[in-house]
């Protein structure tokens, strides 16, 4: 059989509004990960580690930070040449902004007709996992059906918050469900549902066709998990690609299959937490199935006085000036002074910890300075009270460039 001709889309343009204040100046997709990552080098890794090399990102809402990274750790890097291609808004459909995500896909169709080809594959720009497409690709081929969703089980107390499937034994999918406020359980485990992890392989006019007349129906909000799939559905004709299928090389037992959304606060931390244990639940050191990006070229971390990290990630240009850091992930040029001491933290670049802070489940946001002696993340409503963030779990956020001193 002839290679087939693949065009991959990646929605980018997500609001992410579950995660403010991370989100108040940047899209999803843009938001730090893991120390030197952004949340979409996931799923562009996994798109290069893949061989799927035209891929397009649809990019929206405040994408500005978003584009400069695609430009600068992507299509300058060597890794993909001109192959990535950030696509804003095209609005060659009419005046409007995109509405849901199959209309970003419809206003930009004509990447589609320009590239031409046989199947399109889609997948959103804010979850953590590894997954080779082309394995889904071929099952999708294999099935002679016109569309497939991949899917993962997950706890049924969260299933709500996803794209809940019904298939039957020949995985035809018979019941797709959006976000439902009851979610159905398995049959075998009632306590778990099956949920659509948002990634897509299309055969390409099936979708052409779809968007098509998805974009007249005036009571469609032009979404692919909302529209899209359940007119797929309700045709016969999607499949499901069971997760657990897929297999990339250098998985370990514990994080073979890995996947999370991080949409909320919580669990972006926790997806944080799943890096740093001594046997990680999601290894970020295989190398066999990398996790790309590109950084400024900065020196190594320096440990000082009597500055320790324990069960951390510590990135280049840190400088722990003798505090202590213990399961906490810190990105490029970091500094903790001394008799600081932070546990279960996430820094994002630059932000400067005084002498003798005190932090504890907290999130600091880039270039954030906190003042000597100040103590986050230990007291609830103080941290309310001046004003942060703090998630149901007890995370406590402090946005971009926030000075904290004593005072508040
Ligand atoms: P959600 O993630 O809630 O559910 P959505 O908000 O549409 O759905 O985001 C999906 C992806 O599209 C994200 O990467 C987002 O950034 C992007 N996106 C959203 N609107 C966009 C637009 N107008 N232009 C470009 N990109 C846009 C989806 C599915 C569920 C599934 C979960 C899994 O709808 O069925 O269970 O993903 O996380």
């Amino acid at each position: 059989m002839a290679t087939p001709k693949i065009l991959s889309i990646i929605l980018a343009g997500g609001e992410g509004k579950r995660l403010m204040p991370l989100t108040a100046d940047r899209a999803k997709p843009a938001v730090p990960f893991g120390g030197t990552y952004r949340l979409i080098d996931f799923a562009l890794s996994n798109m290069v580690n893949s061989n799927l090399t035209k891929v397009a990102v649809l990019t929206q809402y405040k994408s500005h930070s978003l584009d400069r990274h695609i430009s600068i750790a992507w299509r300058m890097s060597n890794m993909l040449g001109n192959y990535i291609t950030p696509v804003p808004a095209q609005q060659r459909r009419g005046p409007h902004w995109f509405q849901g995500s199959a209309d970003a896909i419809y206003q930009s169709m004509n990447l589609i007709n320009d590239e031409d080809p046989d199947y399109i594959v889609v997948v959103g720009a804010d979850n953590i996992y590894r997954m080779d497409f082309m394995q889904m690709v071929h099952a999708h081929i294999d099935s002679g059906l016109d569309a497939t969703v991949a899917a993962i089980r997950v706890p049924r107390s969260e299933a709500s918050a996803f794209g809940i499937i019904d298939s039957g034994a020949d995985r035809v999918i018979e019941r797709f469900l959006e976000k439902p406020s009851d979610p159905p359980g398995l049959v075998d485990s009632p306590d778990e549902s099956f949920a659509s992890m948002g990634n897509y392989v299309f055969t390409r006019k099936a979708l052409v066709d779809m968007l098509e007349f998805d974009a007249h129906n005036q009571e469609s909000k032009h979404d692919m998990g909302g529209n899209i799939i359940p007119a797929f559905v309700t045709k016969g004709d999607c499949g499901v690609y069971d997760f657990t299928d897929n297999e990339v090389p250098g998985a370990t037992e514990k994080d073979r299959n890995y996947w999370r959304d991080v949409g909320t606060i919580d669990a972006f931390f926790d997806a944080h937490m799943d890096l740093i244990s001594v046997v990680p639940e999601f290894n970020l050191y295989n190398n066999d199935w990398p996790i790309l990006t590109s950084q400024m070229q900065l020196p190594g971390a320096k440990f000082t006085l009597h500055g320790t990290a324990e069960s951390s990630i510590v990135t280049s240009g840190c400088i722990i000036s003798g505090g202590d850091v213990d399961h906490s992930v810190l990105s490029p040029g970091v500094r903790v002074e001394d008799h600081a001491s932070l546990d279960r933290c996430i820094v994002m670049s630059q932000a400067r910890i005084g002498r003798n802070c005190i932090l504890r489940n907290v999130i600091l946001d880039k270039h954030v300075v906190v003042a000597d002696g100040v103590h986050i993340g230990i007291d609830r409503e103080a941290d309310e009270a001046r004003g942060f963030h703090v998630s149901p779990n007890g995370v406590t956020v402090v946005p971009k460039n926030a000075e904290v001193t004593l005072a508040g």
